[in-house]
């Protein structure tokens, strides 16, 4: 049933799902001067957001879902901000028997790309708009100033962009946000985005470690390093953070915090989505999967205990010159950052061919300069690559990425070599280097995987100076056969 109180309909967009999420969504909303029409499935959180926050704007405080969408303008928007899963599917259908066709829905949680592009066909039939928006920048960002990544039905954007765009956070002058492109896009390359952000997180973890074990640096010093770091290439919100999660100190010991927190990282599963959905579509994030695989194993808290005292063989001396390896470990985690984001960008290209999104890199770049969790100066880097060729094979081939390359490779090799001497993990600069180093080889051993496929499976392979399937009649007489 549908409550159309035209008097009342007066909310330019309504919020339900008020937890930490929604609640600051709905104030970044009604900061920028939009009436917001608030519901949760508990009435508790409604009325604590406007107790505690009604003072900043215009907010209409709704009980029941037909009270909700009678409060709303038209065409209607609600933006989603549940939990992702089963309760982000109930409230679709709550909201879809009481709005009316040409009304728009957006998902603002964590969804799975899939699970938005099935929503999105279903909502379509029934005459509603479904747009799921990739939102990153946590808490403080979806008060601030987020980076949203919306999806679906490109006429909806006319009416709901403006909205977007003016809660997003600003960069130049830009918006952090754009239309991605149709059904599940907008979740899909979140969930790149969140890949990336595992990667980056790795990449720091392994400095930090290699700082603290192979130089003895304390994490004060540590901090100290990061925060210079921060002046340049590596300029980012995370290498920014590292610093200050290095320098706080814990009341109760006196410690520096991050010696006194229990070393398993946790995930949430938008990083294993992300290795899964380059698994299916084929595409090497290795990166991004060492990061995840990293995570886990810090996690197999009782396996790690049980291989301590595991033997470690002769370890190399430390590094003498702290100065040039300190150098060293910058260049191998820029050059290892590159990576990540170029095997990132080659995923949302391929998923992109494969829904036929027709997504652009370069306006992606653009939206990750500000508000979201990997927001930092090089993205400006990736933005100018793409604009000059949006068809790059690589990011590493575009020139700027290229040099960058070039200049830090020695420090890269160092890096990995140095580590493996010492018997210090680097997952992830270390495959990232091997990445590398397959990605611009001649060959490959390749060809020789082919020949024990044919070997033993007749799967056939091609030939380097001729056309057409081979395969060798490897039981009978060693000759080869054209297939
Ligand atoms: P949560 O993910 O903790 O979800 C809590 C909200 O979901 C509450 O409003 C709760 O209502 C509601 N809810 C649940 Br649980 N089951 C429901 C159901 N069956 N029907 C209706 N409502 C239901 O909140 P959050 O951390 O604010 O995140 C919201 C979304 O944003 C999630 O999808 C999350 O993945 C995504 N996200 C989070 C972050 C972040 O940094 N936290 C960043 C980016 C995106 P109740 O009050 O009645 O229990």
């Amino acid at each position: 049933m549908t409550i159309d109180n035209t008097e009342g309909a007066r909310a330019q967009i309504g919020v339900t799902g008020l937890a930490v999420m929604g609640s600051n969504i709905a104030r970044n909303f009604a900061r920028h001067g939009h009436t917001v029409a608030l519901h949760n499935r508990s009435i508790a959180k409604t009325d604590a957001l406007i107790e505690e926050h009604g003072s900043e704007g215009d907010f209409v405080r709704t009980e029941t879902i037909e009270e909700f969408v009678g409060a709303l303008q038209k065409p209607r928007r609600v933006l989603i901000m549940v939990k992702a899963g089963d309760p982000t599917d109930a409230v679709i259908e709550e909201l879809a028997a009481a709005m009316e066709p040409g009304d728009i829905i957006i998902d603002g949680g964590n969804a799975l790309y899939t699970d938005t592009i099935r929503r999105e066909a279903s909502l379509r039939e029934r005459g509603l708009h479904f747009v799921g928006a990739g939102i990153s920048g946590g808490e403080e960002g979806a008060l601030n100033g987020p980076s949203i990544m919306p999806g679906g039905p490109k006429e909806s954007y006319a009416a709901l962009g403006p909205l977007l765009e003016s809660i997003a956070a600003q960069v130049d002058g830009t918006p952090c946000c754009t239309h991605i492109g149709p059904d599940g896009s907008g979740h899909f390359v979140k969930m790149v985005h969140n890949g990336i952000e595992y990667a980056d997180m790795q990449l720091i973890g392994e400095a930090y470690n290699l700082l603290g074990s192979a130089l003895g640096y304390d994490a004060g010093k540590i901090a100290d390093v990061f925060t210079e770091w921060n002046g340049g290439d590596l300029e980012s919100y995370l290498v920014e953070i590292t610093a200050e999660v290095l320098r706080q100190k814990d009341a109760k010991t006196g410690k520096p915090l991050v010696d006194v927190i229990v070393d398993a990282a946790e995930q949430k599963g938008t990083g294993r989505w992300t290795v899964k959905s380059a698994l299916d579509l084929g595409v090497p994030v290795t990166g991004i999967a060492e990061a995840v695989f990293a995570r886990a194993l810090s996690g197999s808290r009782e396996q790690r205990k049980a291989a301590v005292g595991l033997a470690s063989g002769v370890l190399a001396d430390k590094p003498t010159d702290a100065a040039q390896f300190t150098e060293d470990i910058r260049q191998a985690l820029y050059a290892s950052k590159v990576v990540a984001y170029a095997q990132g960008f080659d995923q949302i290209a391929a998923g992109s061919a494969e829904y036929d999104w027709d997504l652009h890199p370069a306006d992606l770049a653009t939206i990750w300069r500000g508000g979201c969790i990997i927001r930092a100066r090089f993205l400006n880097r990736i933005k100018d690559a793409y604009d000059e060729n949006p068809t790059l094979p690589s990011l590493i081939l575009a020139p700027y990425f290229r040099d960058a390359i070039e200049t830090a490779i020695d420090s890269w090799r160092r890096v990995v070599s140095t580590a493996t001497l010492l018997g210090i993990p680097v997952p992830a600069f270390a495959s990232s280097l091997s990445y590398y180093d397959a990605l611009r080889a001649e060959r490959l051993p390749a060809a020789l995987t082919q020949g024990q496929r044919d070997f033993f499976g007749a799967h056939t392979y091609e030939r380097v100076d001729a056309e057409g399937k081979f395969h060798t009649l490897w039981s009978g007489d060693r000759s080869e056969v054209q297939v």
